[in-house]
């Protein structure tokens, strides 16, 4: 019976020219063009013109045809010549366009205009712009409005992105494994390249070029020299020319010591003439290979990483070494300020700013130092880093983490939108109030020509790409973050829901809603009040707070919670590491009171007693605990949530979601009993009344151990 049916459902489709229908399993991302109602179809378009010499611009209306037939249901007409309703698509280049003296001028490299406009008398949509890519970037836009089913009448639409440089970075290694990677393996297979071109690498660019990407780095941070060889630089290349036609350029991490390893020499001093020969040769060799290439990002002397430190150099020495090699190429260096050393009992928190803020003004004008939004690591919630605004002759990058590390890898449900706009809407009163960290990484509050923003990347091999369906959220909020980091994270999630879903109200607002609420809930089952690094140890998956015997004392929960009879909290204060004074003045006044610090970030910044009274009049133990609590009836919620958006949802991804929530469930009850029970071993408190007592003891916990955890 079963095999009747099938054979069934192929001649129907052979009768209708359709396929049978798949389930749904994420790979479509938010690119799913779906067939509209007939009412919200009606006005669309139904040709598209353009011309077709510029490899940009075919894609650009290879994009807009499949995605107005798949919206239509119906066969769309490709014309270069006149047509009814079309959308008409090109640059100051295509005749047409330029007959609409349309003002293009403001738009820059990368801006579009989408316009309703009458051509030959027809009403036509027009996406225009300078160059290409500015052509493919109004495409999607144009796209998501389609799908969206918003309408395509009277249009007058103009956007630019206000971040020149908008990278993801891999921590792919040349073994296809990923750290910290939680969707598989790693999309680019380095062995099989360059002479098998998986064709996703073109999905993978739609999907980066449809949110504004345009940049990413091919490896790991945690660089192998062996990704500057030839070989290795002819897979970079073939990867590079697939992306190319997308605006996507390609960039490389690169070992500071290569030129010992791969050169042969005794030294990688940054100052040395035959290193820096060395790096010019190989600069020269990879733009012989990838003519476009965008340029090295750099991790030293962290982690037990080669740096210029190495040779007592100075970051900026560091950097400009490289930054003189691709500088004649057009090429950048991006140089990271994750930096801290066992050796330095400094607090880890200030360790970078102590390190770069006297080379401000030193580096080479092709290199922007890439800094972690937070002062630490990529944190559930952590203070914006102290750089931003410290350092205002040079570009700052921020680098986002969007593979969720430290916030419940890939199966539990965390829209990172909220925390991007956290770090980037604070203010760093560097040049007095609004002197935000947007401001800071878009270039504008000091005048700086570049500029740019780094993501983590959550990509790998899994058919959905990222592990989960919601953390294509992560993704996408990424891109459209990096495109205009003023972006409000509640109209992005509630797009992404649309697009990935369906933009139906009733649907949409819960699902945002959920969106909206479930970094808090992490925060507050993992790391509540200002609490930070609490993870196990090296794999970082679940609760580690009692760890205190790691080699280096800042690897240590300990190191960061502090917690005793007489407290907890970590005292950046005047009388503890006075971290606070790394902040612009009227930030540090606030973050030095822990009247005004916010509860958010209390635990951060202070070592308090655990009877002192909070705003409300309990006692910060009693705090702590219903913190642990909200967390978990948060994500309890959230289950309910999810539960009653069922009708809305394909079956695949609703019971994968539904799957990965009760994953998210257990691990939340298990992070907040864990920490209980070790944190009430140390305050020696009662519990408050109603809360439950975590049901095994803390031996139990402490014994859990997960040697095959991911992303180690
Ligand atoms: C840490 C990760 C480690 C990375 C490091 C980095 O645990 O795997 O190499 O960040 O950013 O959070 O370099």
């Amino acid at each position: 019976m079963r095999r009747l049916v099938a054979r069934c459902a192929v001649v129907l489709a052979l009768i209708f020219g359709a396929a049978p229908t798949l389930a749904e399993d994420g790979y479509d991302l938010w690119l799913r063009y779906h067939p509209l109602s007939a009412a919200q179809k009606a006005d669309l378009p139904s040709s598209v013109y353009a011309e077709e010499g510029d490899a940009t611009l075919r894609v650009a209306a290879d994009e807009v045809t499949r995605a107005l037939a798949a919206i239509r249901g119906e066969p769309v007409v490709r014309t270069s010549g006149a047509a009814p309703r079309a959308i008409l698509l090109g640059t100051a280049n295509t005749p047409r366009v330029a007959a609409l003296k349309l003002p293009l001028a403001s738009l820059g490299e990368e801006g579009y205009l989408l316009r309703t406009a009458t051509v030959h008398g027809q009403p036509t949509t027009v996406i225009a712009a300078n160059r290409p890519v500015g052509v493919l970037y109004g495409a999607f836009a144009l796209i998501r409005r389609m799908q969206l089913g918003q309408p395509l009448s009277g249009l007058d639409i103009v956007d630019r992105p206000r971040v020149k440089l908008r990278i993801l970075n891999h921590w792919d290694n040349l073994d296809r494994s990923v750290e910290r990677g939680y969707s598989g393996q790693s999309i680019w297979d380095w062995w099989r390249l360059p002479d098998a071109k998986d064709p996703r690498y073109i999905d993978y660019a739609r999907a980066n070029a449809s949110v504004g990407i345009n940049g990413t780095v091919l490896n790991n941070v945690n660089a192998k020299a062996e990704s500057l060889t030839a070989p290795y630089l002819a897979k970079a290349a073939a990867v590079a020319d697939m992306l190319r036609p997308y605006g996507i350029k390609v960039y490389l991490s690169a070992r500071f010591s290569a030129p010992i390893e791969l050169g042969g020499l005794k030294t990688a001093d940054p100052l040395d003439p035959a290193v820096r020969a060395w790096w010019k040769a190989k600069a020269d060799e990879i733009y012989r290979t990838i003519p476009d290439f965008g340029g090295f990002l750099v991790k030293a002397n962290s982690e037990g990483q080669p740096g210029p430190r190495d040779y007592h150099r100075t970051h900026a020495d560091g950097a400009n070494a490289l930054a003189a090699a691709v500088a004649p190429h057009g090429g950048i260096v991006m140089w990271r300020a994750f930096v801290y050393a066992e050796t330095d009992p400094e607090d880890r928190a200030k360790q970078a700013y102590t390190e770069f803020k006297p080379v401000d003004g030193k580096f080479a004008d092709n290199v922007l130092v890439q800094v972690k939004n937070g002062a630490i690591d990529f944190q559930p919630r952590e203070p914006f880093h102290p750089l931003f605004g410290a350092m205002p002759k040079t570009p700052m990058m921020v680098e986002f983490q969007i593979t969720k590390e430290y916030l419940g890898f890939s199966t539990h449900l965390v829209y990172l939108g909220s925390l991007f706009a956290e770090t980037l809407n604070a203010d760093t009163f560097a040049k007095g109030r609004g002197s935000t960290v947007a401001k800071v990484v878009d270039g504008s509050l000091d005048g700086h020509r570049l500029s740019g923003i780094a993501g983590v990347a959550n990509i790998g091999n899994d058919r959905n790409w990222s592990g989960s369906v919601f953390d294509q959220a992560n993704w996408y909020a990424f891109g459209r973050f990096a495109w205009n980091p003023g972006a409000d994270p509640q109209a992005i999630a509630a797009e992404w829901a649309g697009l990935t879903f369906t933009p139906d109200p009733a649907f949409v607002r819960p699902v945002t809603q959920m969106m909206m609420r479930s970094r808090q809930a992490a925060v507050d089952y993992m790391t509540p009040l200002g609490l930070a690094h609490l993870m196990a140890t090296g794999h970082h998956y679940g609760p580690g707070p009692w760890v205190s015997d790691l080699s280096r004392p800042e690897w240590n929960p300990t190191y960061y919670h502090r917690a005793g009879a007489d407290g907890i909290g970590f005292d950046r204060t005047r009388t503890g590491s006075n971290a606070v004074a790394q902040y612009a003045a009227p930030v540090a006044r606030r973050f030095a009171d822990p009247d005004k610090t916010g509860e958010d970030l209390l635990l951060w910044f202070h070592h308090l007693s655990w009877d002192r009274r909070m705003a409300d009049g309990s006692t910060l133990w009693d705090t702590l605990v219903r913190r642990y609590d909200r967390g978990v009836a948060s994500v309890d919620a959230m289950r309910g949530q999810w539960d009653a958006l069922r009708p809305f949802v394909g079956s695949e991804r609703w019971q994968h979601t539904a799957s990965f929530l009760g994953v998210q469930a257990r691990e939340a009850r298990w992070w907040r009993d864990a920490s209980i029970a070790y944190f009430q071993s140390v305050s020696r408190r009662p519990l408050p009344p109603g809360t439950a007592a975590p049901p095994h003891t803390l031996d139990w916990y402490k014994a859990q151990s997960f040697p095959f955890a991911p992303g180690n």
